[in-house]
C-alpha cells in the first residue's frame, strides 16, 4: 500500500473501509468469512501493524476483538449480516460494557441475497442493541467514516456499528489514501462495575447506556455525516447508504437529507428538513427503518409500498418507490445456473446419497449445490451448523435412512457443538463431513484444520477425525471423496449399525489443489444413451446433438466420478485404453 498522502488507490468498499481502519490506528481485527464482508479482513491482514485473524466463528471473533479493545487497542470486528446473529450474545451486552479503546462492528448486509440465506436488515440490530449506526454510500465514504467511527466509539464509550451493503462493499472507486495515526495502547485498568456484567453492575450500566444514547442522539443532530442538500423543495428525499446514490441519479434536482449517522435518529434535523420541502419521501432498502421513525415523529411523508421491504433497490426502481407503487418483479436476465465446479469433490458423495435414496439434512457451503438438480440430494439448509443438529431431529423422528452433511469449514464454525449434542443425547446414524481442506464457498480461506492463519503463517492444524472422536463419535471413517464405491460401501455398513458414525469424505477442493489428470475418455460404441452420467451434474459432460455424451476436454480435470456412474463402461479414466 502506498504511504504518502495525496495518493489514491482503486479500492472496493471493503478494501477502503479496511484502509480507513488501518489509518485510524487499528491494531486488532477478527472476523469470519462471509459475502460481502470477506475482503475486509483479507485486506486488514495485509497490514503488518494489524494483528488480524480468521476466528472460528463470528461469536468467537466478536469476543476476541472486543477483548482487544477492552485491553486497550483500537479493534474491529466484521462479518456478513447473518454473522451478527451468531455474535448476538456478546454484542448485546457489550453495549452495556462500552469500550476502552475504540471498537467498531462492521456488518455487510445483503439486500437481494445474492449469496446468503436471508436478507435481514441489520440497521434494526443497531436499534435493538442500542448502538450508534453509520451507513456509508460508497467506498470513499466507507474509508472516511472509519476515523469518525473510532472517535465516536471512544468519546461515547460504546461499540459503533458500520453497515455496508453488497453494492457498497463490492463497488470499486479511486479512494484517496492517508497516513496511519499510531495510537498508543491504553493498557487495561480493572473496573468491575464496568467490565463484570453480573446483574447489579449490568443494571447500572444499562442506565448509563440510556444516557450515552441521549448524548449520541444530540451528536447525530449536528454530525457532519448527516447532510442536508436543499435543491428543488418540491421533493424532499430522506435516505441513507447506497440508496442515496440511486435516488440522486434518478432525481438529481430533488432536495436530500442523507443520513450517514442514522441511529440514534436525529429528530430535530429531520423536522428541520421536512419543514423546508413540500413533500417528504423515504428511500431505503429492506425494512422501513427510517420510515417508522418518521411515523413515530408524526412527520408527514408519502409511504413506501410494503413490497419494497423485499429485495434490492436499483436506480430504475426509484421512481416507482417515490410514486408509492408496488414492486414489480423483474424477470432476471438469463442467469447461469449455479453448479459445482468440474472435479468438485462434493459431487461423488452426493451421487451416492442420491443412489441410496437417503434423506439428507444439509448445511451451507459449496456443497449446498447438492440440493439442486440434477443431484437433488439434499433436503434441508437453514444456517451454518444445522446440517448436524437438524440431522439429530430428523434421525430421531424418521429413523435410519437419514444422513447429515456438513463441510469441514462449517464443522469448525458450528458443527462441533451439534456433534457433542448428538453423542450426549444418544443419537445414532451417520454424519458425513465433506472435507475439501478449505472454506471454498467464500474464496478458499483457511480454517483451524488447514494449518495456516489469515496472515498466511503456518500454525497448528487441528485434526478433524480426532475432534470427532473426542466429541463422542463411535466410528470415524475416512474415504476419498472421488471414490464413490468406497463411500457407498462404508455408508451402507454404518447405516446398519446401532452407533453414531462420522464419515469424512476427504479430497482437496480443485480451487486449492489444481492438479489435473487426463480427461475422461468416451467410447461411443458402449454408450446406451441412458444418461445416468449426466445425473451427477458435471459441467464437463453434456448431451450432443447426436444424442451421444460429449466430454469437454478443456474443463474435465479427471476426477473420474462419472466413470463410476456409467454401468456400460462407456466412460474410462484418461489414458486407459477403452476396451
Ligand atoms: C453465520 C454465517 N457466517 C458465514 C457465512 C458464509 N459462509 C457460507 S458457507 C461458509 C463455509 C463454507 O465452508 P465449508 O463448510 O468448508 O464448505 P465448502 O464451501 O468448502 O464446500 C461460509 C463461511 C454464512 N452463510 N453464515
Amino acid at each position: 500500500m502506498p504511504e504518502a498522502l495525496e495518493q489514491t488507490a482503486f479500492l472496493s468498499g471493503d478494501e477502503a473501509l479496511a484502509r480507513g481502519a488501518y489509518e485510524s490506528g487499528v491494531a486488532f481485527a477478527a472476523s469470519y468469512p462471509g459475502t460481502p464482508a470477506t475482503e475486509i479482513l483479507e485486506s486488514l491482514a495485509q497490514y503488518p501493524e494489524i494483528n488480524a485473524q480468521w476466528s472460528v466463528n463470528e461469536k468467537v471473533a466478536y469476543e476476541v476483538a472486543f477483548g482487544a479493545a477492552i485491553a486497550g487497542v483500537r479493534s474491529i470486528f466484521s462479518s456478513k449480516h447473518v454473522g451478527l446473529n451468531v455474535a448476538m450474545d456478546p454484542l448485546m451486552t457489550s453495549a452495556y460494557v462500552g469500550v476502552s479503546a475504540g471498537f467498531v462492528i462492521v456488518t455487510a448486509d445483503e439486500p437481494g441475497l445474492h449469496s446468503s440465506q436471508n436478507e435481514q436488515d441489520n440497521r434494526l440490530i443497531a436499534r435493538f442493541a442500542k448502538m450508534p449506526l453509520l451507513e456509508p454510500a460508497d467506498p470513499c465514504e466507507a474509508k472516511r467514516m472509519m476515523p469518525y467511527a473510532f472517535e465516536l466509539s471512544e468519546r461515547h464509550d460504546i461499540p459503533v456499528i458500520v453497515r455496508l451493503t453488497t453494492r457498497v462493499a463490492h463497488t470499486k472507486e479511486n479512494v484517496p489514501l492517508g497516513l496511519r495515526v499510531e495510537m498508543a495502547p491504553k493498557g487495561f485498568t480493572p473496573d468491575p462495575a464496568k467490565y463484570v456484567m453480573v446483574p447489579r453492575n449490568a443494571y447500572f450500566r444499562h442506565i448509563d447506556l440510556e444516557k450515552r444514547l441521549l448524548a449520541l442522539k444530540a451528536e447525530a443532530e449536528s454530525s457532519p455525516l448527516n447532510i442536508i442538500e436543499i435543491n428543488d423543495p418540491a421533493l424532499g428525499i430522506i435516505t441513507s447508504g447506497v440508496a442515496y446514490l440511486y435516488a440522486k441519479e434518478v432525481f438529481p434536482n430533488a432536495s436530500f437529507l442523507k443520513l450517514g449517522f442514522s441511529y440514534p435518529f436525529p429528530e430535530k434535523l429531520i423536522r428541520a428538513f421536512a419543514a423546508k420541502v413540500k413533500e417528504v419521501v423515504v428511500i431505503e432498502e429492506l425494512e422501513p427503518f427510517l420510515e417508522e421513525e418518521l411515523q413515530r415523529l408524526g412527520i408527514k411523508h408519502r409511504a413506501r409500498h410494503p413490497s419494497w421491504r423485499v429485495g434490492e433497490l436499483r436506480p430504475e426502481d426509484i421512481r416507482a418507490v417515490v410514486d408509492g407503487s408496488a414492486r414489480v418483479d423483474i424477470e432476471p436476465a438469463a442467469s447461469r445456473k449455479p453448479v459445482m465446479c468440474p472435479g468438485c469433490p462434493h459431487r461423488g458423495v452426493y451421487s451416492v446419497l442420491k443412489k441410496l435414496k437417503l434423506t439428507v439434512t444439509g448445511d451451507i457451503g459449496c456443497y449446498t449445490l447438492g440440493a439442486l438438480a440434477p443431484l437433488s440430494a439434499m433436503q434441508t439448509c437453514l444456517c451454518m451448523g444445522a446440517g448436524v443438529t437438524m440431522f439429530e431431529g430428523f434421525r430421531k423422528v424418521l429413523g435410519k435412512n437419514v444422513v447429515g452433511v456438513i463441510g469441514d469449514g462449517t464443522f469448525m464454525h458450528s458443527g462441533i457443538a451439534g456433534l457433542v449434542n448428538a453423542a450426549y443425547n444418544a443419537t445414532r446414524g451417520v454424519l458425513v463431513i465433506l472435507d475439501n481442506a478449505t472454506t471454498a464457498m467464500t474464496g478458499t480461506q483457511p480454517h483451524p484444520a488447514t494449518g495456516t492463519t489469515a496472515k498466511g503463517v503456518p500454525t497448528k492444524a487441528l485434526v478433524i477425525e480426532d475432534i470427532c472422536k473426542a466429541c463422542g463419535a463411535d466410528h470415524v471413517d475416512i474415504v476419498s471423496a472421488y471414490d464413490a464405491a468406497a463411500i457407498e460401501k462404508v455408508l451402507r455398513k454404518r447405516l446398519d449399525e446401532d452407533a453414531l458414525s462420522v464419515i469424512i469424505a476427504r479430497t482437496p477442493c480443485k480451487l486449492i489443489h489444481r492438479a489435473k489428470s487426463l480427461p475422461v475418455e468416451f467410447n461411443a460404441a458402449k454408450c446406451v444413451k441412458c444418461y445416468m452420467c449426466l445425473n451427477i451434474g458435471c459441467p464437463a459432460l453434456s448431451r450432443g446433438q447426436d444424442g451421444l455424451i460429449k466430454v469437454d476436454q478443456d474443463i474435465c480435470v479427471g476426477c473420474y466420478v462419472c466413470v463410476s456412474s456409467c454401468k456400460f463402461d462407456a466412460l474410462k479414466k484418461g489414458g486407459e485404453v477403452p476396451a
